[in-house]
């Protein structure tokens, strides 16, 4: 395949963590159901992914998102997000982006639609000054106190939970998380990481365990908890997760620690804030996720077919 001369994009970060939006062009994806659409994007397109979020035009932090045509009749558009490594099933700050940039571009306007996303529909509501919720797809807790062997580093004990990607989330932080600890943070739960999949530790069905999850006190006294996120491609969440605080969500509605409608806080590890409150529906649990977006940068990415990292740099 070849790549197109340009893409234009939207950038824009949730509580910090950035997300680009493909706002013309992208890969020929057909119209099957989304979960398809990301196969055919892995098989035949993947360049284009690579060279958007790949060095020298992105970085392994970045998340992109392209919006495709949905096949619910109710939802507005449907979007697929990917990283540094390959794809997202669900991203929650990303979803937070992706209405900002909507509405920055004039194609909505406060008020709420429907998404669609490879794992299902999410209920977005965008309410100005950057401010936008997100009900995310049914969350909930698939395994209590499971505990891992982390070679050279001892037991590690957590719950695993699905908030739209599949999460190890550890209770009490064995690690202080503070942002000038970012680097030991980011060891640890490579190892946690390796060792669950050493393990044969995996979500229901045999599902990936791609994101880990350390939780501990908050320092903002606005806040009920802190985090720190590893995502997929090794880089940590500079936002609070939203699929991640989903998940959180799921396991706290589950132990019965917050109650339905109750206001929970979560605080990232660079202390921005996501505002989750859950509802159950039968024995799931339905998050919304509240945070804000702004725009940074409208670019045009250039691909010059000279350019020998024009696909991005593969390390
Ligand atoms: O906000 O759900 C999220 C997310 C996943 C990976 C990075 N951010």
């Amino acid at each position: 395949m070849t790549l197109p001369d340009f893409l234009d994009v939207v950038d824009s970060h949730t509580e910090g963590e950035p997300t680009r939006v493909v706002v013309s062009g992208g890969p020929p994806l057909g119209d099957g159901p989304l979960s398809e659409r990301v196969k055919t994007f892995r098989e035949n397109f993947d360049a284009y992914r690579s060279a958007m979020i790949l060095e020298p035009r992105g970085s392994d932090v970045l998340v992109g998102a392209l919006l495709v045509d949905p096949v619910e009749t109710n939802c507005a558009a449907g979007v697929i997000f990917f990283n540094n490594t390959g794809y997202l099933g669900m991203c929650g700050h990303g979803t937070i982006g992706v209405v900002a940039t909507l509405a920055h571009l004039g194609r909505i306007e406060p008020g709420t639609f429907r998404l669609e996303t490879p794992v299902g529909t999410v209920t977005c509501t965008w309410h100005g000054n950057g401010r936008a919720s997100i009900e995310n797809v049914p969350s909930y807790r698939y395994r209590r106190d499971v505990t891992v062997e982390v070679p050279d580093y001892g037991t590690v004990r957590g719950d695993i939970a699905w908030g739209g990607n599949w999460f190890f989330l550890v209770k009490d932080s064995p690690e202080r998380l503070t942002a000038d600890n970012v680097q030991r943070l980011t060891d640890i739960t490579l190892r946690i990481r390796a060792a669950l999949e050493a393990s044969k530790i995996t979500g229901k069905y045999g599902g990936l365990i791609d994101h880990i999850e350390l939780s501990g006190p908050p320092v903002s006294p606005d806040a009920d908890s802190r985090n720190f996120v590893l995502c997929p491609g090794g880089a940590y969440d500079r936002s609070p997760c939203g699929t991640g605080t989903s998940a959180k969500l799921a396991c706290l509605m589950a132990d019965g620690a917050i109650q339905a409608g109750q206001v929970w806080r979560q605080e990232s590890i660079i202390g921005s804030i996501f505002e989750g409150v859950a509802r159950w529906n039968h024995n799931l649990v339905i998050p919304t996720i509240v945070g804000r977006a702004f725009i940074v940068a409208e670019s045009r990415l250039v691909f010059d077919p000279r350019d020998p990292f024009r696909e991005g740099i593969r390390t």
